[in-house]
């Protein structure tokens, strides 16, 4: 059986975790079904025997693998149809996108989706959340979200991949790869959080509905919270 750990809110349906999306569009992408885990933040004792405390965890058959990349690097070797990140230059391209979307995407959608997700989560996991999340960020969280400022770093952020998609349908040609999974999770991220900061007509968000589609035609549709951000952290 195959088993995809995966991070959820308060409602087991809505995972929304950037990393963990990237996995479910890798699955999809090599047509292997899988059963979700939903876990939340404080759940950890569900992912021990993965020997780590974060998620994606992909456990399949006697194989469990962390980390969404070196999930992608497992499936390949595993069911080499359909590659994601091919051979090791491509990998190294691969690691390459990871890191610019984590500096150029994720740190404006966090300043963004922070609210959101504090008011989608577990009321249990709060604690956790706000504690871990301003040890890593060094302030508090009300000192880092900024979800208008936010908008304009997130614009600046996708200015070159815009530039990008509008001369071909996906950041890897005229097919999807693993670099275009990779930076979908994290709008997904933001999409599941019930906003979207990208335009419809741009191509970004052509890109984006591409890949959404491609998905739900096989999976049905994504569940997206309804928020009213009155509730901040
Ligand atoms: N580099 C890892 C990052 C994994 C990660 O940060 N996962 C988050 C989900 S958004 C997590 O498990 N957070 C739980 C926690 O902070 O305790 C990957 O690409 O999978």
């Amino acid at each position: 059986m195959r088993e995809l750990f995966e991070l959820c809110g308060a409602d087991p349906e809505l995972v929304f975790s950037p990393y963990c999306w990237r996995v479910r569009l890798a699955l999809a992408h090599k047509g292997l079904d899988w059963q979700s885990r939903p876990i939340r933040f404080t759940d950890k004792e569900l992912i021990a025997f993965s020997g780590q405390k974060l998620v994606p965890v992909l456990s399949d058959g006697d194989e469990t693998v962390h980390d969404s990349l070196a999930i992608f690097a497992y499936l390949d070797q595993r069911y080499p149809q359909q590659l994601l990140l091919g051979d090791t230059l491509a990998a190294e391209r691969a690691r390459l996108v990871e890191r610019l979307s984590f500096h150029m995407v994720r740190v404006p959608l966090l300043k963004m989706l922070i609210p959101r997700v504090w008011q989608v989560i577990d009321p249990a996991d709060r604690e956790y959340f706000r504690s871990s999340r301003e040890k890593a960020l060094g302030m508090s969280l009300e000192a880092f979200a900024d979800p208008q400022g936010a908008e304009q770093l997130f614009r600046d952020g996708v200015a070159p991949l815009e530039m990008w998609l509008r001369d071909q349908p996906f950041l890897e040609g005229q097919a999807p790869g693993g670099c275009d999974y990779l930076l979908a999770g994290m709008l997904l991220w933001a999409w599941c959080l019930g906003t979207q900061p990208w335009a419809d007509d741009s191509a970004l968000g052509s890109w984006f509905a591409r890949i959404l589609q491609a998905y739900e035609a096989t999976h049905g549709p994504v569940k997206r919270a309804s928020i009213h951000l009155e509730e901040k952290p």
